[in-house]
């Protein structure tokens, strides 16, 4: 079950950087907004939820997501035991995915976690956010588009686990060198998503239409749960890839080359 479930993931996350379609064409997803994006809302007896993402439309990959809790007066809590679970009803079984559960941000208000959808809203599988706020659980219908680029890889490593390398998308991407950072997940079974920290990336950028790389790269170094910061350089704008090659701490290769796609 886990071996087709992974298969699955596999076929999907494929059919999304190829030419299935998407349904949800506007807005396109991944695309920011100054604001944070109100995804949607809902009501307890003694609370008021709102989901938010920085875009309006969340995408395969990696989303950043914050919850306002209100009480029924409408005054914010800083408080509340919040709880984030993302689901996904497909017509034969549920699934969760990678997520990081949401702490209170003082800066913000907000409590802010975040999410690695694995997969996009289809016809019969819908997405929705469980959130628990002191015990009170509501489920916030969400919609997840496909990202232009591969900027997740759903990948079977050569020990037979299906690891899943997310890229944090900054706000912009600039010439030079930039900021880069990832996550690494393995799929244990369709509800736990562990993050993987102490693997070793090994990072190649390469600008596939023109056939060349970049000097000066950093490969990204893990930063605890299950993120990697490394720098990488864009001589120029346009089409990149980052070749990831992924070993474990004793240096056995699982991925060759779980790869990442950008354009700007
Ligand atoms: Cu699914």
């Amino acid at each position: 079950m886990r071996k087709i479930f992974a298969l699955v993931c596999v076929a999907i996350a494929l059919c999304t950087y190829t030419s299935c379609k998407s349904k949800n064409n506007d807005p396109k997803p991944g695309i920011e907004t100054p604001a944070k994006s109100q995804l949607g809302t809902a009501s307890t007896t003694d609370y008021i939820i709102t989901l938010y993402a920085d875009t309006p439309l969340l995408f395969t990959g990696y989303n950043r997501l914050y919850v306002k809790v209100q009480d029924a007066t409408g005054a914010v809590s800083s408080t509340a035991n919040v709880s984030i679970h993302p689901l996904m009803e497909m017509s034969t079984m549920s699934h969760s995915t990678p997520y990081e559960q949401v702490s209170y941000d003082a800066a913000t208000g907000l409590y802010s976690g975040a999410a690695v959808f694995i997969m996009p809203t289809a016809d019969d599988d819908a997405w929705k956010m469980e959130v628990t706020v002191n015990g009170q659980k509501v489920a916030i219908p969400v919609t997840v588009g496909t990202f232009p680029t591969k900027v997740i890889s759903i990948s079977m490593g050569s020990d037979n686990t299906t690891y899943i390398v997310s890229l944090l998308r900054p706000a912009t991407w600039k010439v030079g060198m930039n900021d880069v950072e990832f996550t690494v997940h393995k799929i244990t079974d369709m509800m736990n998503f562990p993050a993987l920290d102490n693997l070793t990336i090994e990072m190649t950028p390469e600008m596939p239409s023109m056939g060349h790389g970049s000097p000066n790269n950093i490969s990204p170094v893990s930063t605890g749960k299950g993120h990697y910061k490394g720098k990488v350089n864009y001589t120029m704008t346009g089409d990149w890839r980052l070749h990831l090659k992924v070993s474990d701490a004793s240096g056995t290769v699982l991925l060759q080359d779980a790869f990442i796609d950008i354009l700007f």
